[in-house]
């Protein structure tokens, strides 16, 4: 193996791809097989039959792996999490293999874990089922990520959901007062902290029936929520809306694009003017007026409301950008925020430290700008590698530029046309939204892997008829020039992305019951006087509504059956047993709409109605044993 080659291939997989990780890899499959899970393992490939379908010459030819190669065995060497758009949940990818790897249900209801219609679920939902995820991001500590928490938003109904990375499973949602289209998010970065939350439409506030036809009265809200408890801090009411969001370094500013400073309810209105603006919030100044109770109360929320419309003040100042601003983005020096001009072939750099003199009113917003290069027709997102480049995903040309950032200052500052700070363009597939790279929104970006978001794949993958999936392409960031690696669809549609070395999270393989959902189930257990662990019987806990606790041991149930009358409301909570890893089990009541996913050690419940007398049996969908198909019994319905 040559030195590049080696290079290559600790870039990819990291150091764990030993002889010793491997093997102990092995002995997890070996146990399983021994276990009597031996089925699952077993591959059919035909004979004279190449899955890739193309035989043996495909074979002969694939000696020299390419950059992104992660063979069959091997582990990626990063971490992606990806935000599911419209599908409402989160996914987790392999970086550089460009895997899905597992789907973290937050805002939808997924079948496979039932997620949704556990009673859990529910509670937190709130009775909703759809969501539409834009912003991933992870919880910081000292300007880097420190493997605790992930943060999603829901632009279709205002909510910010955290997911314990211990358990991948969300613990917390919070609904966000007097907001709309709550879009653009971000922690704080020095700790988290604060995360904001940008409401991207403006409404009457409160939204009672007042003001409807006058949308110069509209507002909207920059919301913070305490990363730890999950409550509603504070909101700054401003005149116009927010698109996305961004944090510094030390705690001091948020920051959001404010595209349609014109407060437009038409699309010809909201691109009038050709200059909008970047939002600076001082978090300083915001947090004292709370302090002091120099707030307002909107409607029958009771949060502390900062009323910070039309001019600059202590709280906001108006930083001018041109034109329809989308991207925010803070460089991983803290020194620059960068704001992407949409409708504008520029991008604007703002200075941070210059914003302490705009906010004294020594010198105007419009001075923080310190560079404004051209970077092509319609910018949306810029990615750092650490090494002084932005990466500006541009959605019309369908191409990533990128550019030196020190340079572009040196151009803006002397006017100097000779000077170029664009380094590179690559062709992406195509109209490309959010762009990011490993570990870019961190102190420590690291310039290895960029991943770019392509809203379009039109050609690139087969058709599927009407609906395509999404092009989520891998990018090669290390050398000077930028290198396509990938291509990979994705279902509809992940807006934003977060990429990170292997290292910095881990999760259990076992529930450790320590989340918020073991509160409620701790209780029920109490109030019935049961061991959650030993116990498989029927509670009668009113006329008409009963609780079934029941365990599971591979390959049975702990009951066989069990006896409701026809017209209970029937509520199974199930507690898993078995603590080998992965061995789950899962809970399908036949004809009744019910199925549900039960981790080791862990416990889930459903509520039900059973409305016709008969036998209905109930089985363990998720195949655990080689007697897994043996695994149920029979709920009874007496008439
Ligand atoms: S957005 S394609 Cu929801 Cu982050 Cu920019
Ligand atoms: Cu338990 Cu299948």
């Amino acid at each position: 193996m040559s030195d590049d080659q080696k290079e290559r291939e600790e870039k990819t997989t990291g150091e764990d791809n030993s002889e010793a990780s491997r093997a102990s890899r092995r002995e997890f499959f070996s146990h399983m097989a021994v276990m009597g899970a031996g089925a699952v393992g077993a591959a059919t490939v035909l004979p004279g039959c190449d899955r890739n379908g193309n035989g043996e010459e495909r074979r002969q030819a694939q000696v020299d792996y390419p950059a992104d190669h992660v063979g069959p065995g091997e582990l990626d060497r990063y971490y992606g999490f990806w935000s599911g758009g419209q599908s409402g949940e989160i996914r987790i990818f392999g970086v550089p293999s460009m895997r899905e790897i597992m789907r973290v249900p937050v805002f939808n209801r997924d079948a496979a874990t039932g997620w949704g219609a556990t009673d859990y679920s529910k509670k937190l939902l709130g009775g909703r089922t759809t969501g539409d995820t834009h912003h991933v991001h992870l919880s910081y500590t000292d300007g880097t990520y420190d493997g605790r928490y992930v943060y999603v938003n829901d632009k279709g109904c205002a909510r910010l959901a955290r997911v314990d990375i211990e358990t991948m499973e969300v613990d917390r949602i919070t609904d966000i007062p007097h907001s709309q289209g709550t879009h653009g998010i971000f922690p704080q970065r020095h700790k988290t902290g604060l995360v904001l939350c940008n409401s991207e439409y403006c409404t009457p506030i409160p939204n009672d029936g007042r003001e409807l036809d006058e949308p110069e009265k509209y507002a909207a809200l920059h919301t913070a929520i305490d990363g730890e408890t999950m409550e509603v801090e504070w909101q700054v009411m401003v005149e116009a809306n927010m698109d996305l969001c961004a944090t510094d370094y030390e705690g001091k500013y948020s920051f959001a694009t404010c595209y349609n400073s014109d407060k437009g309810v038409t699309v010809p209105e909201m691109q009038a003017s050709d200059m909008d603006h970047a939002y600076v919030f001082n978090l300083e100044a915001i947090q004292r007026a709370v302090d002091a109770g120099d707030t307002i109360t909107l409607g029958d929320s009771d949060v502390p409301v900062v009323d910070a419309r039309g001019e600059d003040s202590e709280y906001v100042i108006r930083v001018p950008v041109p034109k329809s601003p989308h991207g925010i983005n803070v460089d991983p020096t803290g020194k620059y925020a960068v704001a992407a001009g949409k409708l504008s072939p520029t991008v604007t750099v703002i200075a941070i430290d210059k914003l302490a003199d705009a906010f004294a009113g020594n010198i105007e917003p419009r001075d923080c700008v310190v560079a404004e290069p051209e970077v092509g027709l319609g910018p949306l997102h810029t990615a750092f590698d650490g090494r002084g480049h932005g990466y500006t995903s541009i959605f019309i040309d369908s191409v990533v530029t990128k550019w030196d950032i020190e340079k572009a200052i040196e151009q803006y500052q002397n006017g100097d046309d000779s000077i170029d700070p664009i380094i590179d363009k690559v062709d992406v597939h195509y109209n490309v939204g959010h762009v990011n790279a490993s570990l870019s929104e961190t102190k420590d970006a690291d310039g290895q892997w960029l991943v770019a978001l392509c809203k379009f794949s039109k050609d690139r993958f087969l058709n599927v008829g009407l609906l395509h999936p999404e092009n989520d392409q891998l990018i090669d960031i290390s050398g000077s020039k930028m290198e396509l690696i990938h291509d990979g669809p994705t279902y509809p549609e992940p807006h934003d992305c977060v990429v990170f070395p292997r290292e910095l999270i881990e999760p259990v393989k076992v529930q450790p019951r320590t989340i918020d959902r073991f509160r409620m189930y701790e209780e029920w257990a109490q109030e019935d006087g049961v061991d959650l662990f030993r116990a498989n019987k029927v509670i009668r806990k009113g006329e008409d509504f009963v609780r079934v606790y029941m365990t599971s041991v591979a390959p049975s149930f702990g009951l066989t059956d069990f006896r409701v009358k026809a017209g209970d409301t029937v509520q199974i909570v199930l507690t898993n047993l078995d603590d080998v890893e992965d061995l789950a089990h899962g809970m399908c009541v036949a004809n009744h709409d019910v199925n549900f996913l039960v981790n080791p050690k862990d416990t889930q419940s459903q509520t039900f109605r059973a409305e016709k007398p008969g036998v209905y049996w109930y089985y363990c969908p998720w195949f655990c044993h080689a007697l897994h198909l043996e695994m149920r019994g029979r709920m009874i319905v007496e008439a």
